[in-house]
């Protein structure tokens, strides 16, 4: 597995996730920084858009970092960091890992650029919607989806760590013990550490 990546950006999902699959991975850097960048074919074969984190595994190619990370689950750790196919809890490990991409992140934005919210018109609701759910999420669970620990946290747990390092969360009951959870498992730690540069 070759990871395509960059210091301190989404990568650090990706890392995070190959390191709780505790599989073996070799790194490439890209620098998204400079301005005459050029980028190799395999890179942008796995990443159209020329965004990191992107992934080559044998013949497969990609990017997207809740695509990497459920990739990665169902292939590598499959029944430990995501439900099997037919586990009844498969329908909300998909729901969460895919909140950050199609909520969390559009939601942030919504915020950073003081986008008039409009929870009917945008398809991530609206900031405050969007927290609250988050919040409701996490009420009585250590986890997403309780007990066990899934690729949905790396995403969620992302989210909830880089809302609070862009101190974007505001006062919740929930998020930010859960933020203090993710920030203390190893893999994160080790992720954090790598992926600093
Ligand atoms: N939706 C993508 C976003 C990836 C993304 O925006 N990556 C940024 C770094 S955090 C990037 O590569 N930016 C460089 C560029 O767009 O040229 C994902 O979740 O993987």
């Amino acid at each position: 597995m070759k990871l395509f990546w960059a210091p301190q950006t989404r990568s650090t999902r990706a890392i995070w996730m190959l390191e709780e699959a505790g599989i073996k991975y070799e790194m490439e850097l890209v620098d998204i920084r400079s301005p005459d960048r050029k980028n190799s074919k395999e890179f942008l074969a796995a990443s159209p858009m020329g965004k990191v984190p992107a992934i080559v595994d044998g013949d497969m190619a990609m990017s997207e970092s809740a695509a990497i990370c459920i990739y990665v689950a169902d292939r590598y750790a499959a029944g430990k960091l995501a439900p099997a196919i037919d586990d009844a809890s498969r329908g909300q490990y998909l729901y969460w890992t895919i909140y950050t991409p199609a909520v969390v992140e559009p939601a942030m934005a919504e915020k950073f650029s003081n986008v008039e919210p409009n929870r009917g018109r945008n398809g991530w609701g609206d900031f405050d919607s969007m927290i609250r759910i988050f919040d409701e999420r996490l009420e009585g669970k250590k986890w997403i989806l309780g007990d066990r620990f899934t690729a949905a946290d790396v995403m969620m747990g992302s989210s909830a760590v880089f809302m609070r390092m862009f101190e974007m969360l505001p006062e919740t009951k929930n998020i930010s013990d859960y933020a203090d959870r993710c920030l203390a498992r190893p893999a994160f730690q080790k992720a954090t550490e790598i992926a600093s540069g």
